[in-house]
Parts: C-alpha cells; structure tokens; sequence
C-alpha cells in the first residue's frame, strides 16, 4: 500500500437493545445526543478522521436487533475489524450479555482475541447504577480486552472509545491471517492487550 492510501476501518457496535449503541455512534459522527433514536434502525456511518497523526477512514456499522445467532449478526461480525461491546451500567443484563458477543465474534473469526472496546455507557446516570466500575473491569480484564466508562450524553470517553479501537486495529500484525495459515491452529499467538 503506498503512504498516500487511506486505511480504512470497519468498526462494529454490538450490546443488547437500548444501551446506547446508536447514541454513542451519532455523538461519535454528529457531536449530539439523541434522546430517541428508533431502536429498529441499523445503519452504517462513514468519516475521514485523523487519529494519532494518520488520517484513516472509519466506517461504523450500528447494529440493531438481530436475534442473538442469526446469519445477519454472523455477516456483520465476519465483516468488522474492530467491535465496540457496549452495556449499560443501568441494565445488569445487558452486562451478564456481553461474554457472548465476545464468544461469537472469535468464533466468526476463528481467532482466540480480536480488536474489542469494551463501552460501560450510561455513567452519568449514577443513582441508577447497576453494575460496578469494579465489575466492569473484571469482565474486560477476563476477556483481554480494554475497558472504558463512555457516556453518549455528557460525551464521556465516546472519541476515545473509537480511537482507542483503532489504535487495536492498528497494533494487529497486518499478515496475521497467513501467518497462522502457515503456523496451523496449534500455534495461535495470544496477545494479552
Ligand atoms: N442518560 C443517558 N442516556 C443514554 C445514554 N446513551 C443512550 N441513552 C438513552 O438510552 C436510550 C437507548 O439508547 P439507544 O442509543 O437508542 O440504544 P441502542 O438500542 O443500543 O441503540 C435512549 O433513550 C437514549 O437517549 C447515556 O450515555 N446516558
Ligand atoms: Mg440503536
């Protein structure tokens, strides 16, 4: 690829239904907090941005209501360089939902760790809180994956959760793929992020 290419990055954000995937995406694109986006709605989002000095394109798809192993979850995971696992630290379930993303995205791509966020969102609603900081850092530490408290509405870490993304992204050995092709499944690397 010559310097004057762009990367570009298919981001995926994936939790239960009404955790703020779509808010975190358009406070993300728009710079705005939507109060209520359609739940129903999946749609992808598109921009030129500059993350740690390299210009790159970042292609965000907000998902929505998938039945949790339908072939479409399985499509979009299969596409996404990266994930945002998002719960809301108001909702203990959409927390205890999480591992099986992150299961079902590794298994899609046939890998034992890939480029995931996890996004602890809803922090300003502090008396309604469910799930501890302590919580949340448990499950990412477990999973191998960094850990994030975002906001969409005070705008809380929501840059950072996607840069921070990308920053993975970037770190990926780019021929990972036929590195492990040549290596056979025995001899998998384990990156510990
Ligand atoms: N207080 C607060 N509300 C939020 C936050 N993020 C999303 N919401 C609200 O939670 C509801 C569901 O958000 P939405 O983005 O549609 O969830 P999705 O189903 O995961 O896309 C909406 O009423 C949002 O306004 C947040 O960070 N703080
Ligand atoms: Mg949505």
């Amino acid at each position: 690829m010559s310097k004057h290419e762009l990367m570009s990055y298919k981001i995926v954000v994936v939790g239960d239904g009404g955790v703020g995937k779509s808010a975190l995406t358009i406070q993300f694109f728009q710079k705005m907090f939507v109060e209520d986006y359609d739940p129903t709605i999946e749609d992808s989002y598109i921009q030129h941005t500059e993350i740690d000095g390299k210009m790159c394109i970042l292609d965000v798809l907000d998902t929505a209501g998938q039945e949790e192993f339908s072939a479409m979850r399985e499509q979009y995971m299969r596409k996404g360089d990266g994930f945002l696992l998002v719960y809301s630290v108001t909702d203990r379930q959409s927390y205890e939902n999480v591992p099986s993303f992150h299961t079902q995205i590794l298994r899609v791509k046939d890998r034992d760790d890939y480029p995931m966020i996890l996004c602890a969102n809803k922090v300003d609603l502090v008396s309604l809180r469910k799930v501890s900081e302590e919580a949340g850092r448990d499950m990412a530490s477990h999973l191998r994956i960094p850990y994030l408290e975002t906001s969409a509405k005070e705008n809380i870490n929501v840059d950072l959760s996607f840069h921070e993304l990308v920053r993975v992204i970037r770190q990926q050995p780019p021929d990972y793929k036929k590195e492990r092709r040549r290596l056979g499944k025995k001899k998998r690397k384990c990156t510990i992020l």
